[in-house]
């Protein structure tokens, strides 16, 4: 057999080569600084979307943390951080709400 795939004196494909994907900016300032963390926490005394107003603001304030989610019926806290924070500003932080960091759950 001698075929062949294509004819001589048929059209070519145009040669587009595809967009180059330069990594964007966004992507390699999260290379650079390592992906980021999640940490729940549990507090104690919570008792109203109040409450948990003021634990988001206190710990939201800490450098690197880029997001806080409560969960008021468990006490359960996730922060999202640029890098490990430490249970000792996480606890001045819910201190300073006015609550208490029991501990980091699993
Ligand atoms: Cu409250």
């Amino acid at each position: 057999m001698n075929t062949r795939a294509e004819p001589l004196t048929g059209s070519r494909t145009p040669p587009t080569e595809p967009p180059a994907h330069p990594p964007s900016l966004q992507r390699a300032r999260k290379l650079a600084l390592g992906e980021p963390m999640e940490t729940v926490y549990v507090v104690k005394g919570m008792t109203c979307g109040h409450c948990v107003g003021s634990v988001t603001q206190e710990i939201s304030a800490l450098p690197g943390v880029e997001g806080v989610d409560v969960a008021l019926e468990t006490g359960k806290v996730t922060v999202k951080s640029e890098a490990a924070l430490t249970e000792d500003a996480v606890r001045e932080a819910v201190d300073e709400a006015g609550y208490e960091l029991v501990g980091v759950s699993e």
